[in-house]
Parts: structure tokens; sequence; C-alpha cells
């Protein structure tokens, strides 16, 4: 039953999420390809219908950052690999690989600070 109304506010969520969504951030050609390029190394765990999530993509529309997301409901390997390197389930979450260092950062709102003051 928790399941159920689960599944049912997060997709009024994610309806009411596409329909609102305002403009994209707007770039140069040149400055979106380099952006692109940096975000390459970022990946974003998470679950479709997840507020937190929804509210982290809804930022990532805005920002206009094409990081890829990674399904840790239904994708095993995902959901096993943030497990076992990120250290718990918990979405939604931002991979970032420096060098050869990699992060793993939890928190919506840590997320969308990270983004906002890296990419804005
Ligand atoms: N305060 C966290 C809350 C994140 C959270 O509670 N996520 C839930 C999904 S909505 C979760 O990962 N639950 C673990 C699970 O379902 O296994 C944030 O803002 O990111």
């Amino acid at each position: 039953m928790l399941k159920l109304i689960r599944l049912l506010l997060g997709s009024i969520i994610a309806i009411l999420d596409l329909l609102t969504r305002g403009s994209k951030l707007k770039r140069t050609i040149d400055s979106q390809n380099q952006l692109e390029e940096e975000i390459k190394n970022l990946t974003i765990y998470q679950f479709k219908l997840c507020p937190f999530c929804i509210k982290t993509r809804r930022a990532l529309h805005k920002l206009n950052l094409p990081i890829a997301l990674l399904d840790a409901k239904n994708d095993s390997i995902a959901r096993e690999i943030l497990l076992e390197q990120g250290g718990k389930i918990k979405v939604p979450c931002l991979r970032i690989e420096n060098d050869n260092e990699v992060t793993w950062m939890y928190e919506s709102n840590d997320i969308i600070k990270y983004l906002t003051q890296r990419f804005a």
C-alpha cells in the first residue's frame, strides 16, 4: 500500500515537473561543448520517481547540464556500484571523478549547490 502511494505521488510530482519546467540556461555552442566535456566525469545515481531526484533533475534541466543518469532502482549493476563504492543506497548521489580520486556526494541540496556553483 505504502509502495503504491509512493508510486502515485512520485508520478504526480514527475508530471508536474514536466509541465512546469522553465527554460534552460543558454550558452554559446563553444561553451556548451566545453561544458559537455567537463561533465563526462560526473554521473548521477537516481530513481525515476524519487522527489529528491526529480528536484535534482529539474536543476540539471535549468542549468542545461546533460549529466549521465543511472537508474539505481532497476539497473542492478548501477545499484551494486552505488552500494559498494558510494557506501549506501540513497539517491540522488553524484559521482565525481577527478584524476584518480572519486567522490560520492549524497544529499540533493548539496548536489544542486555544487552544480550551481560550478556551472551556473
Ligand atoms: N535528504 C536526502 C533524501 C534522499 C532520500 O530519502 N532518497 C530516498 C528515495 S526518495 C532513498 O534513497 N531511499 C533509499 C531506498 O529507497 O532504498 C536528499 O535530499 O537527497
